[in-house]
């Protein structure tokens, strides 16, 4: 077993700060890469070394696998971080550097295969018998089956990519008729998008729940899940508010969802820090969609509730160390919610609003954690997401979370560029988010911009600012509230309900 001393961070921002800081904490030695855009970032600040790697776009510097691998090599590095995006799910990349003689921070390549696709995946965990919509067994290759197999699942149905992500290559089908015309959309946007026509079907879910369980395992086969994390508050795919525990999820429901998280991270002998991605209908009954493997952006959430350091936890299973805990040891501690603060003007469709931090003041106090990769006078660049940060808070129960980090929005003072903010408050504040009774569809359903309050109202500035604003422009919102349609599922499945696991 060989300990890393130094590890190269293939990433930028706030999560190549975040994965420095624990290396730190380990007594490891730091290399950062940046682009040129990123000369004055916090990561390049921070590292022991930094190297510049490339030019802005990201496929031209955070994307250069083989360049970082060089440069890992030249420093006497010993190990990869990829973080979350850029290289972390690219498993050409895990395989070349450990071609190399290094060690990649992450699960095998082989994991990254299987559970890459889709259609893999779901066949991989069906030989544990973990729920999945109902759907077909593998890729169509026949339209007049396919539609076959649409009917008796039922309408609306939904033909995915299974080389898919980010919604891309998705389709509602809702009826016989418009199945083939709905194929051929989602066939040439996943082969356009992923180079993979690969679809297949799947019974709509209307309005999911978006759930998702962290798991860790080790090399020597130890799988261990650190419980749940709601995800379902989302805009466009792109999530904004995730919390750890979930609202509706109660101890007998959370077990059955480890359990099925830990059997689907065994069925591609996963090892590493990975997500087990569930969608849940209106009754409560998950089903495993996917499986992250990677860190993922709302990782620290389940870090305040557990108490663990994931990133830590990453570092010694990729340096050959037993997990030095089991499920038995792991209890949740608390309740903790993540806000994605992002350079986006939600007046405004959520347009990216790049810019400078002229004022950046970052909230603190009892149970606030602020993940970010900027600071005062900080330009953002273009050529990256548009998140500024993710603001964390923890408290003894959900009340106490909320109400933290309704406090710490108020004392977030962001000058120079608009942000998500005002949106995440309106969020906090609202009577479905309170209830727990919320999906998906939270957004689409309740936002309209007029909603927003100013934030910063204590702050006189502010206030004159969006004065003048508001009697410069007339808002002229006309936001149409989307109906929709919940499904009752027909097919009378097992459930984690009528079952004693
Ligand atoms: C679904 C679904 C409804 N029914 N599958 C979106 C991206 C990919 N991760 C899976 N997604 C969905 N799959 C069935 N059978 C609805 C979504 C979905 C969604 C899922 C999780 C979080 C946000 C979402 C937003 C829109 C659609």
């Amino acid at each position: 077993m060989k300990k890393i001393q130094k590890i190269l961070v293939a990433n930028r921002g706030e999560i190549a700060l975040r994965i420095m800081r624990s290396a730190k904490e380990m007594g490891i030695k730091t290399v950062a890469v940046f682009s040129e855009a990123d000369r004055q970032a916090l990561h390049v600040q921070y590292a022991d070394e930094a190297i510049c790697i490339g030019l802005p776009p990201s496929n031209q510097s955070y994307l250069k696998g083989d360049v970082i691998i060089e440069t890992a090599l030249k420093l006497n590095v010993d190990a990869i971080h990829p973080g979350y995006g850029f290289l972390s799910e690219n498993a050409d990349f895990s395989r070349k550097v450990k071609e190399a003689g290094l060690i990649f921070i992450g699960p095998s390549p082989e994991s990254i295969v299987v559970m890459g696709d889709k259609l893999s995946a779901k066949e991989a965990a069906q030989k544990y018998n973990i729920p999945l919509v109902p759907g077909t067994p593998g890729a169509i290759t026949d339209i007049e089956e396919a539609k076959k197999k649409a009917e008796e699942i039922g309408y609306p149905v939904l033909i995915k990519a299974s080389a898919g992500g980010g919604g891309k290559g998705m389709r509602v089908v809702e009826n016989n008729e418009e199945f083939e015309s709905q194929m051929q959309r989602a066939v040439s946007e996943a082969q356009s998008s992923f180079g993979n026509g690969a679809v297949f079907v799947e019974k709509y879910i209307g309005s999911p729940k978006h759930i998702e369980i962290q798991v860790l395992g080790d090399t020597f086969g130890n799988i261990v899940y650190l419980f749940e994390r709601e995800c379902s508050i989302q805009r466009r795919h792109q999530k904004v508010i995730e919390e750890a525990p979930s609202p509706v999820v109660n101890a007998q429901m959370r077990k059955a969802m480890g359990e099925c998280a830990v059997m689907v991270a065994k069925s591609c002998h996963y090892f590493g820090a990975g997500t087990v991605e569930f969608i849940v209908d209106e009754k409560l009954d998950f089903y495993f969609l996917e499986m992250n493997t990677r860190l993922q952006v709302e990782h620290p959430v389940t870090e305040q509730i557990t108490s663990i350091d994931l990133v830590k936890e990453q570092i010694k299973i990729a340096q050959g160390e037993p997990l030095s805990f089991t499920q038995n040891d792991l209890k949740i501690l608390g309740h903790s919610l993540e806000v994605r603060i992002y350079a986006e003007d939600p007046k405004n469709n959520f347009l990216p609003d790049i810019g400078t931090l002229e004022t950046y003041q970052r909230p603190q106090g009892l149970g606030v954690r602020v993940d970010d990769g900027f600071s005062e006078g900080m330009t953002i660049p273009i050529y990256y997401d548009p998140m500024i940060a993710k603001l964390i808070t923890f408290g003894k129960d959900r009340t106490e979370a909320i109400a933290r980090m309704r406090r710490a929005i108020s004392e977030y003072k962001i000058v120079g560029v608009e942000t998500t903010l005002s949106f995440c408050d309106f969020v906090l504040q609202h009577e479905a988010f309170l209830s727990g009774n919320f999906d998906t569809k939270f957004v689409e359903k309740y936002f309209t911009p007029d909603k927003l309050n100013n934030k910063n109202n204590e702050n006189e500035l502010n206030i004159l600012a969006a004065l003048v604003g508001k009697l410069l422009t007339e808002n002229n919102n006309t936001s149409t509230q989307n109906e929709n349609n919940s499904v009752s599922q027909t097919n009378k499945k097992r459930s984690w309900k009528d079952r004693s696991r």
